[in-house]
């Protein structure tokens, strides 16, 4: 079903009004328009959820005529494209965030109330796609909003999970998993386009033949088949025309796959082949776990990755002759290993499909990708066993070993004589059970290499890549992370940004180092006056939302201090634990001791399967009952763990932090991003030189930013000289009080058992370094406590936080991907005249 060309200025377009008007009037007949003919209700039936989708709809006919602009443009326009593979896009809700892009929130506030319903219960009811785990799907989020906004043509391609990262509650203090059920009540900002479905082949086996020229060639027989269908949702850019497309991939049956069993009566088994073909795209898995061996995990980075690059190239053939120039026309960022499988498939596709010969293919393939590298953590490094990946993908197993063959000739040469450099470098990790090392993979097969963070670049070159930096030194750079100002501060604390409109114009939002103009209010009492009482209407919402939700009542004069992430040993959440029950160690022992009182904040969800982080929520909230009920404390502390933190949830939390916790253990954090949105949003950090936090601390200045802990090399050096937490916990009082308690079972209703595994833990292994770091994090805690009391004072560092974070910006990181990388250009959609009277 090919779509039908059209010579574009004869496009026959209908324009109707309902569908592109900006009136209030016409906003307000759109939406029952969309109600009674996409949803087919009337008012009079139609649920929240009825007019939510209505609501939708009237927005996406208003950004519609960007997407097709910028669609027909890139197709008949020769321009370089990046195209963004990921496994993980973890978006948000779009609503507002479109809204604001078009600048059409207010019209359509007003519109929405004056028809009697309430805008932000409407709102409330989008369901987030949390097609990602945390910080890297996220910023695949960022990058595509800043693609769009500095006008950079770009595809993003990745999966589209039926299920997302799960939802979760907390029972009895427990994570509890709830299925994610994104799609239930349908997603208006998809259009599926069936017409674009590629074939994926799977299994099977691999035969030679010689071609008519008498060529050499190799073709695979794979044992099935499945089909990837691509649903397409617009990312708008900001206050431009651009709306680039983020294209995921569903994964179903191909009909020869069924056909086979059905000819033959099995009815029942084509049904079940269909169901298990599908299992492909239905659900994220939760990082953190351990994922080799998981067959399905390996099925869904080839699937999505072979439907992109046949994508591409037929995008590519439409526009030009051949694929003689695809990676002069194409940037692939591979975002970590997940995608890395590409290296081979695009060889595949050259060499098989499109009868290349080895070096010209080579040649395409490795101009064509670059690496980015996100961890810094061996276990998250992916390698696939070799069984399990030859029998999956048997024709890609063959090529990596030529590409590795070649590749280790090169590395002979480079160091002759040295055969431990072979055996580090390979592709195929032979020290035990063999493995393809997808890191590997990625090196060799991309022109750029880039850590996220200065110090993990640095990490990356004298560590974890240190032989791929020895080899190819040039093809190394470092992109330090950024985060969209439109979402984080914009859409998520429009009470700040308004303060700083007001001052400063609004060039900040699209050139985030205007900000810089801030500093001089900083100086200005009645400004810093001002800002704090902002700050603290903003933690009135907060604490609202947790009478709500939690039935707690929260103090908003007292000092918020948040740690919202993945939990996740190295983050440190239990330092944070330890910290609290010093607190409320000291308060038992002294009554009236004058304390700043605080709420503490958490956040985040645990691996499904990953215990310790499981049991660390058990702490958190074991040690909030306490504290929180107990008469003694008298509200001086308080412990909040809020359930389900998500990308909704972030856009409330960030702006209401006065203090933003980030402590994970030097030298673990590949960078952070959380870091950036607190800072961005006022709140003073306490942190390691760890990931970001150096840069942003170099920012901001040494003096607004609470810094505590180990640098790495003291990380190592203590490492290397054997560590022995126990001696920590010997010499400090207050520590050895708080362990001793929580081994009591204090926590724990006297159960003396539930929380050994933790304090076992630190005390005769420590592996994140916890007590090392105990008594500079509490004395740093302190200093946090003491410098909350000068109001004044806090709000000048907080304004200077935000007056100092320009760098921080995604659009910055963007740029330095394009000018370094990917070397594409601006490149400024036009709207057709014949779509000119449209919204
Ligand atoms: O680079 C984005 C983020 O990626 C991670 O979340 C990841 O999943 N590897 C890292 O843990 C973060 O440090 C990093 O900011």
């Amino acid at each position: 079903n090919p779509p039908i060309t059209v010579p574009l200025d004869e496009c026959p377009i209908i324009i109707e009004d309902d569908r592109t008007g900006l009136s209030i009037e016409t906003i307000r007949r759109a939406l029952l328009d969309n109600l009674y003919y996409v949803q087919g209700k009337t008012p009079q039936t139609a649920t929240k959820n009825d007019f939510y989708m209505a609501l939708a709809y009237t927005v996406r006919d208003r950004l519609l005529k960007r997407w097709l602009s910028t669609q027909l443009t890139y197709r008949k326009t020769p321009v370089k494209t990046v195209s963004y593979l990921s496994a993980e896009f973890l978006l948000g809700p779009h609503l507002i965030n479109n809204l604001i892009s078009l600048n059409l929130y207010d019209p359509f506030k007003k519109a929405i109330e004056e028809s009697g319903l309430n805008f932000q219960e409407l709102v409330d009811q989008e369901e987030e796609p949390g097609l990602g785990n945390g910080g890297l799907g996220r910023l695949a989020a960022c990058y595509m909003d800043s693609l769009a906004t500095l006008e950079i043509p770009a595809i993003g391609y990745g999966i589209r999970y039926e299920f997302g990262i799960f939802d979760q509650e907390i029972k009895d203090g427990w994570q509890v998993e709830i299925t994610d059920k994104w799609l239930q009540y349908g997603n208006p900002w998809e259009i599926a386009r069936p017409e674009f479905a590629q074939l994926v082949k799977f299994g099977g086996y691999t035969e030679s033949y010689y071609d008519q020229d008498h060529i050499y060639r190799v073709r695979w027989v794979p044992r099935y088949t499945v089909n990837g269908i691509p649903y397409d949702t617009p990312i708008l850019g900001y206050r431009v025309n651009t709306a680039n497309t983020l294209r995921l991939w569903k994964a179903e049956a191909s009909e020869s796959f069924n056909f086979e069993r059905f000819n033959v009566g099995d009815y029942y088994g084509a049904v079940r082949d269909k169901v298990a073909c599908e299992t492909i795209s239905k659900v994220l898995y939760p990082n953190d776990e351990q994922i080799q061996g998981k067959e399905l995990r390996l099925e869904q980075q080839f699937f999505f990755v072979s439907c992109s690059l046949q994508d591409m190239i037929r995008i590519h053939l439409n526009k030009n002759a051949s694929l003689d120039n695809f990676h002069e026309m194409w940037s692939i960022q591979l975002n970590d290993t997940h995608p890395a499988i590409g290296v081979a498939e695009l060889m595949r596709l050259l060499l098989d499909e499109n009868n290349y010969d080895w070096d010209t293919a080579w040649n395409i393939t490795k101009n064509t990708f670059a690496y980015t590298n996100h961890t810094l953590l061996p276990e998250a490094l992916e390698k696939w066993p070799l069984n399990i990946f030859g029998r999956m993908l048997p024709r890609h197993l063959e090529i990596i070993y030529a590409i590795n063959h070649r590749f280790l000739d090169e590395v002979r040469i480079h160091y002759p004589n040295d055969v431990s450099k072979l055996a580090c470098l390979s592709i195929i990790d032979e020290t035990g059970e063999k493995y393809v090392r997808m890191a590997h993979l990625a090196c060799v097969g991309s022109f750029a290499i880039n850590g996220v963070a200065a110090l993990h670049t640095e990490l990356l070159k004298s560590d974890v890549l240190r032989d791929f930096y020895e080899l190819y030194p040039e093809k190394f750079s470092n992109k330090t992370n950024g985060v969209t100002p439109r979402r984080w501060m914009v859409l998520s604390n429009p009470r700040m940004s308004f303060t700083i409109c007001e001052k400063i114009g609004d060039s900040w939002i699209k050139n985030l180092d205007d900000l810089r103009q801030l500093e001089g209010y900083a100086e200005d009492g009645g400004f810093r006056n001002y800002w704090q009482q902002i700050k603290k209407e903003v933690k009135q919402d907060l604490a609202n939302y947790i009478q709500a939700k939690l039935d707690i009542k929260v103090d908003p004069h007292s000092l918020f201090d948040v740690q919202v992430k993945r939990i996740h040993e190295y983050k440190r959440q239990h330092l944070n634990v330890l910290n609290i029950v010093t607190l409320y160690n000291r308060i038992k022992n002294n009554p009236n001791l004058d304390v700043t009182p605080r709420t503490f904040i958490f956040g985040g969800k645990a691996a499904p399967g990953y215990f310790m982080a499981k049991l660390i929520i058990k702490l958190i909230n074991s040690v909030a009952d306490v504290v929180n009920n107990d008469p003694v404390i008298c509200d001086r502390i308080k412990v909040i763990f809020l359930p389900d933190y998500n990308v909704t949830f972030g856009q409330r939390v960030y702006p209401a932090a006065d203090i933003s916790e980030q402590i994970s253990t030097a030298g673990k954090e590949a960078s952070g991003t959380g870091n950036m949105k607190f800072s961005l949003n006022g709140a003073l950090t306490i942190g390691t030189l760890d990931g970001a936090n150096v840069e942003i601390r170099e920012s901001v200045g040494a003096e607004n930013f609470f810094l505590f802990g180990l640098t790495t090399e003291e990380v190592y050096a203590i490492r290397a000289n054997r560590y022995t937490p126990r001696d920590y916990y010997n010499s400090d009082e207050e520590l050895k009080a708080v362990l001793d308690l929580i081994s009591t079972g204090f926590f724990s209703h006297g159960d003396p058992n539930l929380f050994r595994p933790i304090v076992d833990n630190l005390l005769y292994s420590d592996p994140y370094m916890l007590l090392a770091d105990y008594r500079s994090y509490v004395d740093a805690q302190d200093a946090v406590g003491c410098a909350y009391r000068d109001q004044d004072h806090w709000g000048r560092m907080s304004i200077l936080n935000v007056a100092r974070m320009g760098k921080f910006s995604s659009d910055r990181s963007i740029k330095d991907y394009c000018n370094d990388i990917w070397k594409t250009k601006p490149f400024a959609i036009d709207v057709p005249e014949y779509m000119q009277s449209q919204a």
